[in-house]
């Protein structure tokens, strides 16, 4: 269908909002605010196969809320992925859309419907409610929203290699000529873990802890992973097509499953068109539990940038996170990543880096606990801090606790979780300023090896939004 309204052509009467602070397609405040959303590709992908055809645009490409208003003139219907995390700017955005089009249907799923559905029932603009997976729902529901009731149980694939290859073309562009320039769409920016173009990729999305902070059992049914030679299969396919710089797999838990990581190791050297770096993560007890399984994937498939989610130094507050991770575990998999490091540098290969994922603020965590934690950061000798306070997220043991204390400072107009933003009543954020300015070095640095005491791997600015 071709409609025109005023001056701006419209292809379709349905408009999927891309949602995201204003501004971080056109001037980011840093690399991570620009990866694209598989959620909303997926689905897409599926949508326009089945002859489903929706705009899109982003809040991300807008620098007002006056511009995201304008752009959404003539719409029946708007569609949105909400995370907590974005769950702002939909609700913004949801207004917006009404005022525009007070006889349009707003159509929404993503984990916030899942993990915090009375707070989305409570906003009446929002006529329809998906929780839950949405691969096998999303084209019914679009097509005819009226036969479903408000609250949709969403239902996803068994599998995904179930997923069709998501159409990158369906993602939003960077919106000025500065970015447009070294963005690399429709595959995304480099951000420090590997040369660009980069490739994002899902290889599964079933994390099986249940740590305390973390709300991922909540709301992903167990699905299968994708196979080895499917995840391969695209990206030479994007190579083939874009030319791929390196590769980040999104998965919140990639080192998982041996069976499918020996594949990847037997398949991935010899079947990928590139041997590409990529970013994945572990965690350090399973590193522990498959130290050679762990050193074969650094040594085998290039994988140069390991996440993991430290998270504490110190053995209670991993405890009260339920991490079921050791200091110890931490202390192993720290020293084993240093002497590969030292080893391929050695051999003139370059040495894999963490991307250390550290939360400080925690609800009671000490002074001690927190110099332990800084501690462990700086005994890494290659390390890519990513520090943020706690944040107490719906759908998390301990954020559903916090929230319902009335200890949580995340509300609807700023769930935000910028990461140095104050979330919880009664912790002693100046405290944590000051540690993070370098004022407790001489307790951080009790007990650290002479090597590290000049190490200045935690300031503020390590403070990370991803
Ligand atoms: C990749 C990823 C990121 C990336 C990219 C984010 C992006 N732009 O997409 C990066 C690294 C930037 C990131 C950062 C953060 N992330 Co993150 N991230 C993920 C991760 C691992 C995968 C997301 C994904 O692609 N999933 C796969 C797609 C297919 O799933 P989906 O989007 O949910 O969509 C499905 C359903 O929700 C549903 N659906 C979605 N929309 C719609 C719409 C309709 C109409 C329907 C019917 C259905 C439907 O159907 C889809 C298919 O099943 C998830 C965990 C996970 N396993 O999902 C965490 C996750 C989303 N992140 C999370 C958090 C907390 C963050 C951070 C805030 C962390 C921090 N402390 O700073 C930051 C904030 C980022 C920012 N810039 O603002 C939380 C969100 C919690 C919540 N309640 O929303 C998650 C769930 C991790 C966790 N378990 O805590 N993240
Ligand atoms: S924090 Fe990481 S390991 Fe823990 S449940 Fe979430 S994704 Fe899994």
């Amino acid at each position: 269908m071709m409609r025109l309204f005023g001056p701006r052509q419209v292809k379709s009467h349905i408009l999927w909002l891309d949602l995201g602070d204003l501004g971080d397609l056109v001037n980011p405040a840093g690399p991570h605010e620009q990866w694209q959303d598989h959620g909303l590709g997926l689905l897409r992908t599926i949508l326009h196969r089945e002859g489903v055809l929706t705009d899109m645009f982003s809040t991300r490409q807008c620098t007002s809320w006056d511009q995201v208003r304008g752009k959404m003139a003539g719409y029946d219907t708007l569609i949105m992925n909400v995370r907590s995390y974005t769950y702002p700017s939909a609700y913004r955005s949801a207004k917006l859309f009404k005022e525009m089009n007070p006889h349009g249907t707003i159509i929404t799923g993503g984990m916030h419907a899942t993990v915090a559905l009375d707070e989305m029932l409570a906003v009446g603009e929002f006529d329809y409610i998906c929780q839950g997976p949405g691969e096998k729902t999303i084209v019914e529901l679009v097509k005819d929203p009226q036969a479903h009731p408000r609250v949709i149980l969403g239902e996803g694939a068994r599998s995904m290699d179930e997923w069709p290859m998501i159409d990158r073309t369906l993602w939003p562009k960077p919106a000025s000529y500065k970015l447009r320039r070294k963005f690399n769409w429709p595959l995304e920016p480099e951000c420090g873990w590997g040369p660009g173009p980069v490739a994002t990729m899902l290889t599964s999305r079933v994390c099986p802890w249940q740590c305390v902070f973390c709300n991922e059992s909540s709301y992903i049914p167990n699905m299968g992973r994708r196979s080895v030679d499917l995840v391969i299969d695209e990206l030479n396919l994007l190579d083939e097509k874009y030319g791929v710089g390196s590769v980040v797999i999104h998965d919140s838990m990639f080192f998982q499953n041996p069976t499918w990581l020996k594949e990847w190791i037997e398949k991935y050297p010899r079947r990928a068109r590139k041997l590409w770096p990529y970013w994945a993560a572990a965690r350090a007890d399973t590193v522990r539990q498959w130290p050679d399984l762990f050193e074969a994937l650094i040594r085998e498939t290039n994988w140069t940038t390991i996440s993991i989610g430290f998270e504490s130094g110190s053995d209670r507050v991993l405890r009260l996170l339920n991490k079921e991770c050791t200091e110890e575990d931490n202390y192993f998999t720290i020293d084993l990543l240093n002497r590969i490091g030292d080893d391929l540098e050695r051999q003139g290969r370059k040495a894999p880096v963490f991307w250390s994922n550290i939360m400080l603020a925690i609800p009671g965590e000490t002074r001690e606990d927190a110099f332990k934690t800084v501690r462990m950061l700086k005994y890494m000798r290659r390390v890519m801090p990513s520090v943020s306070f706690y944040a107490p997220y719906p759908g998390s043991a301990l954020g559903n606790q916090l929230i319902a204390e009335g200890k949580s400072l995340m509300t609807k107009e700023n769930y935000h979780r910028f990461p140095d933003d104050e979330k919880v009543k009664g912790v002693d954020y100046a405290f944590y300023r000051e540690l993070l300015a370098g004022k407790y070095d001489a307790e951080v640095n009790k007990g650290l090896p002479e090597l590290y005491l000049r190490r200045d791997t935690i300031r503020s600015d390590a403070l990370t939004k991803a």
